[in-house]
């Protein structure tokens, strides 16, 4: 049996000012830093040990590992950063506040943006300064990798490739992996391994800094998963995710 560790990173900038981030690379509010910490020593006090840690390539996926691993005490620990485990891009959307776009155009088309499987928000135009094609951690992309709109669908088909040739193999061959990432690039890892339907994973959302543990069998198939910490505490942090997106 293989256990996996999923994190989404601590409160962001972005997420305490409730706009929509994506792409954007804004570091952990002090909050933030506390639940990568607060994540780490759960870790810790529950016995888990990893040989090898995942994130993205955005600086609040990063910082949530540093400071989880060295509450482990295991900074030294080898780390693979991927733009494949970067947050779903937002489009046009990125920058704006998620309460005024509710009340702009509604709960629903909010809902239809951040939680639709296969609606992407509007998207960036490649000349929009918010755009990240000329950011040099991309050069090594082709332009279309580089996307200036994503629905989750867009995102499973960029995260898949790098489970698939790279995740999947190191858990197989016995590392212990934990990841740190992002509320979407989760959901979409979360859906492939649970065979979640389209509709049903409008449903799913994933609390800041609380580690959720996958029992994998040895094909890589789910046994069971569960959120470190108190039940309740983490339902709370769902269904505040959830509200972010009310008018
Ligand atoms: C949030 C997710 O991403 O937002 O891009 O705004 O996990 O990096 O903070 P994260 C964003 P929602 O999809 O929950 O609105």
């Amino acid at each position: 049996m293989h256990k996996l560790v999923l994190i989404r990173h601590g409160e962001s900038l972005w997420n305490l000012e409730n706009r929509f981030t994506g792409w954007t690379d804004v570091d952990l509010t002090p909050a933030g830093v506390a639940q990568a910490m607060a994540a780490g020593k759960l870790l810790r006090a529950e016995g888990y040990a990893f040989d090898l840690a995942y994130t993205s390539v955005l600086k609040r996926a990063i910082h949530t590992l540093w400071y989880c691993l060295d509450e482990m005490d295991c900074t030294w620990l080898p780390v693979v950063k991927s733009w494949r485990l970067n947050e779903r891009h937002y489009g046009a959307l990125q920058g704006l506040n998620k309460a005024e776009m509710a009340k702009q155009y509604g709960d629903e088309q909010v809902l239809i943006w951040r939680r639709s499987y296969d609606t992407p928000p509007p998207a960036l135009t490649p000349d929009d300064p918010r755009c990240e094609r000329t950011d040099r951690r991309y050069a090594g992309l082709a332009p279309h990798e580089v996307p200036l709109t994503e629905c989750l669908k867009d995102t499973v088909a960029r995260v898949l490739p790098f489970w698939n040739e790279t995740m999947a193999p190191a858990i197989r061959a016995g590392q212990r992996v934990v990841v740190a990432a992002h509320g979407n690039s989760i959901r979409a890892l979360v859906k492939y391994l649970d065979g979640i339907s389209d509709t049903d994973i409008v449903g799913l959302n994933i609390p800041n800094g609380i580690p959720l543990v996958y029992e994998l069998d040895a094909d890589l198939k789910p046994l069971r998963h569960y959120y470190l910490g108190d039940a309740q505490a983490v339902a709370q942090a769902a269904a505040a995710v959830v509200a972010q997106g009310k008018g």
